[in-house]
C-alpha cells in the first residue's frame, strides 16, 4: 500500500526539502526599518474601505473550483483553480497561471506571439499594523512550473510582490521559466520591512508569458502567512487528499446509461484510486470512508469504510484504493450523475498547526461519472490541445457499444489558442470498423466552428440525421485547411489513450497519444429515422459522379453526356439545377457556402445521388 511519490525527483517538494528564494532578495527582505505607524495608518485609511483580514492568512484552494475564494482574494485575476494541471501538489486543487482568462479566452487572440502580463492572484488587504521584524512574519507557498501544462520560456516569469505603505508594489521574489520541475518547491519569504507593516498590506503573484493561449503554466498551492514562523517552519499537521480520483468506469469516463446497464459489472472499474499526503513531520493514522451516490435520485450505491494501520511518512503520499460497486440492475431513470467520494477521517481539526484554520477542509475528494447521452474518454478538463497538422487530415475515435444505438452528433471542446477560428468549416464523420480501425463512412456533415463560453466548456454539434451504429463505431473530425488548425482540447489525465486514430492521406494509424481528446459522441435524441450508411455506388454507375470530394468550388465529372446536375441541401431542398451543355465537364458551384450537400446526377436513363462537401 505504501506508494512512493511519482515524479522524476521522487517527491513533490524538492530534494533539499525546500528552497530559499534567491539570496539577494532574501537579504533585502531581512533589512528591517523603522516602522512609521503614522504613514501606515494614513495609507490604509485612504486606500481601503472595509475591514482588512488578520493573521493567519491561509489558502490551499481546496474549498473552491475554477475561481479563487472571494473572501481572501481580489476578483478578476484570472487564475484557474483546478486539480488536473499540477503534478505532485501538496493538497487537492492549485491556482494555475497561464495565457487564458477565466472565460477560457486568450488575453491576445490576434497576435499569436504576443507576450506580456497574464494571470494575477492578489490577496485582500491584511492588517499587519503594529507588527515588527521581531514578530517573524513569513509568507510560505508551494510553486511549480509546467506540471501538465506548457513549460514557461526562459524569459517568462512568476513574481511575488508586497504592497508597501505608500501604495507601491515591491517585488520580493521572482522565478524564470525554461527549467522543468515536477516537484512543488516550498518557498519562504520574510515580511520584515517596516514599509510592509501596515493595515492595508497585500501580496500578489503575477505571471508574464505568452498571451495567446494556455501557454507558460505556473501552479501555486498552500499559501500561508503568519507571525511567529521561521524559514524552517515546513510542517503543518495536515493530511490532505490530492490526486484526482480515477474513473469509476472501466472503459470510459462517461457513457449512456442504457449502454452501461446492458452490462454493469463489466463496465465498472476494478478499482478507483486516489492518493493522500501527510504534510506533518509525525506519523498520522488514517481511516477513510468511500461513498457512492446518485445525485439525480439521491440513492446511495455504496458506503464503505477502511482503517489502515499503516503510517504515512512525513511529506509523502499513499494510494487509497477501493473496488467500486456496479449500479444495481434495477437502476432506473434516464440519467444518473454518480458522485464517488473518498473522505479521509483525520484529526486535523484538533490541536491545529494554524490557529483558527480547520484543515479538515482538504480531507475529501470526489469523482463524478455521468451516465447520460454521451460517451467520453476525457475527464472534462483540457491540459493541452490536439491538432491534425495537415490539410484534409482526419482524426477518429473508437467507441464500443454493448447494444445497437444511434449517434446524433458530437460534443466538442475547441480550445482558443493562437488563432481565432470562429466560423471556419470543419467536417464530422462517423465510420464503421475495419479490423480495429475506422472503416466505411457511415455519415458526414460539415459544421462551422464555435468556441465554448467557458474554459473546458463543450459545444454540441448536432447531426441532421441520426446514424445507426452497432458493435464498434468511430467518430472524428476532418481538418479542412492548414491555415486553420482545429485545436481540440486534450485531456492528459485520461488513462484511455489508445482509442485515437489519425489519417493523413490514405490509411488510418493509431494516434499513439497518452490521454484523450475532449470529443464526445452524442447518443440518441433524434426523432428522425436514422440513416444506416451511405450506399457505395455500383461500379457500372461510377461515371455518374462528381469529384473531387470534398470540393473547393468546381464540380468535375467524366460522364460524356450528363443531362442534369442538381445540388440539394440535406433536407432535400434544391439549391442549383443545371442542364450541362454537350461536352461540358465542369460546373462552378462557388456560390454555395462551405458545407454538406447532396448532388443528384442524371444522364436521362439513370439518376444517382451523391453526398458532397464544399470546402473552399
Ligand atoms: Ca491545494
Ligand atoms: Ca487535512
Ligand atoms: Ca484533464
Amino acid at each position: 500500500m505504501k506508494q512512493p511519490l511519482t515524479g522524476s525527483a521522487g517527491s513533490w517538494f524538492s530534494k533539499t526539502g525546500y528552497r530559499f528564494p534567491a539570496g539577494g532578495i532574501q537579504s533585502l527582505l531581512r533589512i528591517s526599518g523603522l516602522l512609521t505607524l503614522f504613514l501606515s495608518l494614513w495609507f490604509s485609511a485612504s486606500a481601503q474601505t472595509g475591514r482588512p483580514l488578520t493573521l493567519p492568512f491561509f489558502d490551499d484552494f481546496s474549498t473552491v473550483t475554477s475561481r479563487p475564494d472571494p473572501t481572501l482574494w481580489q476578483a478578476g485575476g484570472n487564475v484557474y483553480i483546478n486539480n488536473t494541471l499540477p503534478i505532485n501538489h501538496p493538497s487537492v486543487n492549485v491556482a494555475t497561471f497561464d495565457g487564458l482568462k477565466a472565460t477560457g479566452a486568450p488575453y491576445d487572440f490576434t497576435n499569436s506571439n504576443a507576450v506580456g502580463p497574464t494571470d494575477t492572484l492578489t490577496s485582500l488587504p491584511i492588517d499587519l499594523s503594529g507588527y515588527t521584524a521581531a514578530d517573524a512574519v513569513f509568507l510560505s507557498f508551494y510553486w511549480e512550473r509546467k506540471g501538465l501544462g506548457e513549460l514557461p520560456d526562459e524569459s517568462d516569469t512568476l513574481r511575488l510582490q508586497f504592497l508597501n505603505n505608500t501604495g507601491v508594489w515591491k517585488t520580493v521574489w521572482k522565478e524564470m521559466g525554461a527549467e522543468t520541475n515536477n516537484n512543488f518547491v516550498q518557498t519562504f519569504v520574510a515580511v520584515d520591512r517596516a514599509e510592509f507593516m501596515h493595515a492595508g498590506f497585500r501580496f500578489r503573484f503575477e505571471a508574464f508569458g505568452r498571451l495567446s493561449g494556455p501557454f507558460d503554466s505556473w501552479h501555486l498551492d498552500y499559501i500561508y502567512l503568519n507571525r511567529g514562523r521561521s524559514a524552517g517552519d515546513r510542517f503543518v499537521k495536515d493530511i490532505a487528499t490530492r490526486q484526482a480520483v480515477t474513473p469509476y468506469l472501466k472503459r470510459y469516463t462517461a457513457m449512456p446509461l442504457k449502454q452501461y446497464l446492458a452490462n454493469p459489472a463489466a463496465e465498472t472499474a476494478d478499482s478507483v484510486r486516489t492518493d493522500i499526503v501527510n504534510l506533518f513531520n509525525n506519523f498520522n493514522f488514517t481511516t477513510f470512508r468511500f461513498l457512492v451516490r446518485d445525485e439525480v435520485s439521491g440513492r446511495q450505491v455504496q458506503d464503505y469504510q477502511q482503517t489502515l494501520s499503516e503510517n504515512i511518512g512525513s511529506l509523502s503520499s499513499q494510494v487509497r484504493r477501493v473496488k467500486p460497486q456496479p449500479l444495481p440492475a434495477d437502476f432506473s431513470g434516464k440519467r444518473t450523475v454518480l458522485r464517488y467520494t473518498f473522505d479521509v477521517l483525520t484529526t486535523d481539526d484538533q490541536n491545529p498547526s494554524i490557529p483558527g484554520v480547520n484543515l479538515r477542509r482538504n480531507d475529501s475528494i470526489s469523482g463524478v461519472t455521468v451516465l447520460d447521452d454521451y460517451f467520453a474518454y476525457d475527464d472534462g478538463t483540457a491540459e493541452t490541445a490536439l491538432n491534425v497538422n495537415q490539410r484534409q487530415g482526419r482524426a477518429g475515435m473508437r467507441f464500443i457499444l454493448n447494444v445497437p444505438d444511434v449517434v446524433s452528433g458530437a460534443r466538442i471542446n475547441f480550445v482558443q489558442i493562437s488563432n481565432d477560428l470562429t466560423g471556419r468549416p470543419f467536417v464530422l464523420s462517423v465510420y464503421g470498423s475495419n479490423r480495429g480501425r475506422p472503416g466505411n463512412l457511415l455519415y458526414q456533415q460539415s459544421f462551422v466552428l464555435k468556441y465554448p463560453q467557458t474554459r473546458n466548456g463543450f459545444v454540441d454539434f448536432k447531426f441532421d440525421y441520426g446514424v445507426a451504429v452497432k458493435d464498434t463505431f468511430y467518430i472524428g473530425w476532418t481538418q479542412l485547411s492548414e491555415e486553420s488548425l482545429l485545436a481540440v482540447g486534450f485531456d492528459k489525465n485520461s488513462p484511455f489513450g489508445n482509442q485515437v486514430f489519425v489519417n493523413l492521406g490514405t490509411s488510418w494509424e493509431p494516434g499513439g497519444v497518452t490521454g484523450a481528446p475532449m470529443f464526445r459522441p452524442i447518443i440518441g435524441g433524434l426523432n428522425t429515422a436514422p440513416i444506416t450508411g451511405i450506399e457505395e455506388e455500383p461500379a457500372a454507375l461510377s461515371a455518374l459522379r462528381v469529384f473531387p470530394n470534398p470540393n473547393p468550388g468546381v464540380l468535375t465529372w467524366d460522364h460524356p453526356a450528363l443531362r442534369r446536375v442538381e445540388v440539394l441541401d440535406l433536407n432535400g431542398r434544391p439549391l442549383l439545377n443545371v442542364q450541362p451543355t454537350e461536352g461540358q465537364r465542369q460546373l462552378d458551384v462557388g456560390s454555395l457556402g462551405n458545407g454538406f450537400y447532396l448532388v443528384r446526377l442524371s444522364d436521362g436513363k439513370r439518376t444517382v445521388t451523391q453526398k458532397l462537401i464544399i470546402s473552399k
